[in-house]
């Protein structure tokens, strides 16, 4: 920090025994992200003439809440739509005062960037139910299996996310075996002791062969079965036609690592499957999460009566951990469908996003009219980039509130600038709360932190936190604001509500407190010892033994999910011979999405996101390392800049997303990237409850430039 409290370098705490030191290359440019000539100092709106111009704060807010309200009461609520990005929800007082102020519009549409992410995580876990003693954790575990996720690089789950690399190495020491299922040799997939490297899009099928394998040889866990399961037999029956040789010849790979794979998981003694957004992306969410889910079951991977919760939680809702079943509950069937998509009803896993810009540009009764983004980047993040402007630019009103100028922000008739995470209290809810989505999410260990905003904001700004603005809203719309603890609810768990006072602002102190109300431990304690993370010296948890009378069982039969696996079985639906490779999904080292994009220090090692292909394919193609080359879907194409990736399995193209900038403003892909949402298309291959289009094993055929 300077003398006028801006951030100047950034490191990990060494002394910090969960991280042990542990930074990445976007939290050490952190104090650039917050200095950034791209970063707002002003909220802007748009003035007569068109132009984004610096607008205050409180008249920004006075401005929306009387143009909100105007359309409200016009066209009514379903005139309104909500957009929340990644970012959203790892600030835990934005996510509650937001939400509340939602609730209490009783706003309906609401979109995350979830349904565009891993949103088989949800369906399938509502068709299988919920273990409520939680998983084995990667610490214990003596084998572990990674489906379509990169975690050495990604860095949010799969392998705990402080320092995963080291977490791994010393997991392998006691003896661990890896399992990794990726179309790439990934950082990761190097560590395996097994990696299957498929051709892209064919999880169900290595799923539902490793599921034969473990069932024929053996490998399941019988009394946890016999008490705790249903659908079993159904289960072996679905997965019965896939054999190694099926399997072998659908996904191209040698069917005895099928075989090795079920030895491996299904012998071990402790361990878990979990799938990422490779998994998801690539046509078959909702099924391949289910197998990963039943893998896990009829191998009982689960804490059992007496076992030690490792991480039973510090700042979550204080709750207990039971040897029981939550049984399945509904995956769809909530209210109304979207108008542009009357196939499908809303789910579990909330409203398909990939729907959002259709249901914006679907005119007559029920318009959307105005859309709220916090903390997202629909302009680079959603599929379909064209059809996502032509949305944003048929709003009535669009309000964005992020601390850049993004693409998306380009377009807002209104962007409300908030503080940057330095220059606000914070404490590590968001991360903690993720246990609540996926096993492999979450830490392994007791861990929490408080931190006082340390940062002051750029000199002569006009800024606010980003739950200000919403409070600030409610306050001008008259309306009542109750904030929920958590981030996430937590399954079984009534979450504490909290009202807030409407004349008297809380303090961000003050709203950290009500998001953790009755947590394990109070966040005062956190607050007082900034220095202690680790609370494995409080009382110990143990699991309780099952509810006299529980009868709730955990399905592995359910119909719904094994509709898309016969669906499936009938051949690959996304073959087309006019396009010969496919193009995948992967994240890059130092930038977060659209984050980072922008800056210089970040960007040094490729410039943009090139289109990773293997030597050979690019030799054949007669290209080399930084051509540009023509990459056509069925649905769109871009240009990329051409790069050797010999990790790859030949037959393919891997890119990562969020590049690429205004569509219409076509530039230099080896300046801006090249978006590949312009290849994605919204209303075919998109799966079932979530909408989740074909985002990776898309189709795609490649041409140098110059042969064009
Ligand atoms: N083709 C393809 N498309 C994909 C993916 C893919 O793999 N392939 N991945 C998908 C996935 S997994 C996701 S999660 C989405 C991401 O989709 P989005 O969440 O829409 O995109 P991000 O770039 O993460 O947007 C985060 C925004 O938050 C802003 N921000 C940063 N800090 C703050 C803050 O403190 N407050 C506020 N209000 N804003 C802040 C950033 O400037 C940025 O604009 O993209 C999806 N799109
Ligand atoms: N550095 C960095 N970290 C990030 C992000 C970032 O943008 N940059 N984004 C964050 C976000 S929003 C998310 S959701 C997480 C995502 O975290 P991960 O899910 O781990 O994302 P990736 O690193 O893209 O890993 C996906 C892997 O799936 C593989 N894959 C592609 N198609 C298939 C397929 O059909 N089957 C199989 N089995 N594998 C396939 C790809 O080769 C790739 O290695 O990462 C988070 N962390
Ligand atoms: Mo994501």
């Amino acid at each position: 920090m300077d003398e006028s409290g801006r951030p100047v370098s950034a490191r990990g705490d060494k002394e910090n025994p969960h991280s042990e030191g542990f930074f990445c290359l976007k939290g050490k440019h952190f104090p650039e992200i917050h200095t950034a000539p791209s970063r707002l100092r002003h909220s802007l709106a748009r003035d007569d003439s068109g132009e984004l111009v610096p607008i205050d704060a409180e008249r920004a807010m006075d401005e929306v809440a009387i143009k909100l309200q105007r359309i409200l009461d016009q066209y009514g609520r379903n005139s309104v739509a909500v957009y929340m990005g990644t970012l959203f929800y790892q600030l835990p007082q934005t996510a509650a005062v937001a939400t509340a102020w939602m609730d209490a519009l009783r706003l309906r549409l609401r979109f995350s960037s979830g349904t565009i992410d891993q949103p088989g995580k949800q369906t399938a876990a509502a068709a299988h139910g919920y273990w409520l003693a939680g998983s084995h954790s990667f610490d214990e575990a003596d084998t572990w299996m990674l489906v379509g996720t990169n975690p050495l690089v990604a860095i949010s789950g799969g392998i705990p996310h402080a320092n995963p690399g080291r977490r791994l190495k010393r997991a392998q020491a006691r003896g661990m075996q890896l399992i990794v299922i990726d179309p790439r040799r990934t950082e990761t997939a190097r560590h395996a002791a097994l990696h299957i490297q498929p051709r892209p899009g064919n999880d169900p099928a290595i799923l539902a062969g490793i599921l034969r394998e473990v069932i024929r040889q053996g490998f399941v866990d019988e009394d946890f079965i016999r008490n705790n399961v249903d659908g079993f037999e159904r289960l072996r029956e679905e997965v019965e036609p896939f054999t190694p040789d099926l399997v072998a010849a659908r996904a191209g790979i040698d069917g005895h690592q099928i075989e090795e794979a079920a030895r491996i998981f299904g012998t071990a003694r402790k361990g878990s499957a979990t799938a990422g957004t490779g998994a998801n992306m690539s046509g078959w969410s909702n099924i391949s999460e289910y197998l990963v889910l039943c893998l896990n079951t009829i191998c009982g991977r689960f804490r059992r009566e007496g076992d030690l919760v490792g991480n039973p939680g510090v700042l979550t809702t204080k709750r207990a951990f039971k040897a029981q079943a939550m049984a399945p509950y509904p995956v769809d069937g909530f209210g109304e469908p979207l108008r542009a998509r009357p196939d499908m009803p809303p789910a579990v896993c909330g409203l398909p996003t990939s729907a959002l810009a259709d249901e914006i540009l679907l005119g007559g009764e029920g318009q959307i009219k105005a859309l709220v983004v916090i903390g997202g980047n629909p302009m680079r993040a959603w599929p379909d980039q064209n059809k996502t402007r032509a949305a944003l630019e048929a709003l009535e009103l669009h309000i964005c509130v992020d601390p850049r100028l993004t693409d998306t922000a380009n377009l807002a008739d209104y962007v409300l600038a908030p503080k940057l995470p330095l220059e606000t209290p914070g404490c590590s809810l968001s991360t903690e709360n993720l246990f609540t989505v996926s096993p492999a999410l979450g830490y392994t260990e007791r861990y929490g932190q408080y931190a006082p905003a340390i940062a002051s904001p750029p000199e002569g700004s006009d800024l606010r936190e980003d739950w200000e603005f919403f409070y600030g809203l409610a306050q001008r719309m008259k309306l009542p604001l109750e904030v929920a603890a958590g981030v996430f609810p937590i399954m079984g768990v009534k979450t504490p509500q909290s009202p807030l006072d409407m004349e008297h602002k809380p303090s961000s102190e003050k709203l950290l407190d009500l998001v953790t109300k009755d947590s394990w431990i109070p966040l005062e304690r956190l607050r007082e010892n900034q220095k202690k993370v680790l609370f494995g010296d409080e009382d110990s948890v143990y699991v309780e033994a099952k509810d006299e009378g529980c009868e709730a069982r955990l399905q592995v039969g359910s119909e719904l999910m094994f509709e898309e696996l016969q669906d499936f079985a009938l051949g690959d639906r996304f073959d087309r011979a006019t396009y010969p490779f496919r193009l995948i999904s992967r994240r890059m080292a130092n930038t977060f999405n659209s984050v980072g994009t922008d800056i210089d220090a970040l960007t040094k090692r490729y410039g943009t996101n090139p289109a990773f292909m293997h030597p050979d394919d690019l030799a054949e193609a007669d290209l080399s390392r930084g051509d540009l080359v023509r990459i056509k879907s069925p649905h769109g194409e871009l240009t990329a800049v051409a790069w050797p990736d010999p990790d790859l399995r030949p037959g393919l193209v891997s890119m990562c997303h969020c590049w690429g900038g205004d569509p219409s403003k076509p530039g230099d892909a080896r300046e801006t990237g090249s978006n590949v949402g312009l290849l994605i298309s919204v209303s075919e291959d998109t799966a079932r409850f979530s909408g989740i289009p074909l985002m990776s094993a898309l189709p795609v055929r490649v041409t140098p430039t110059s042969s064009q």
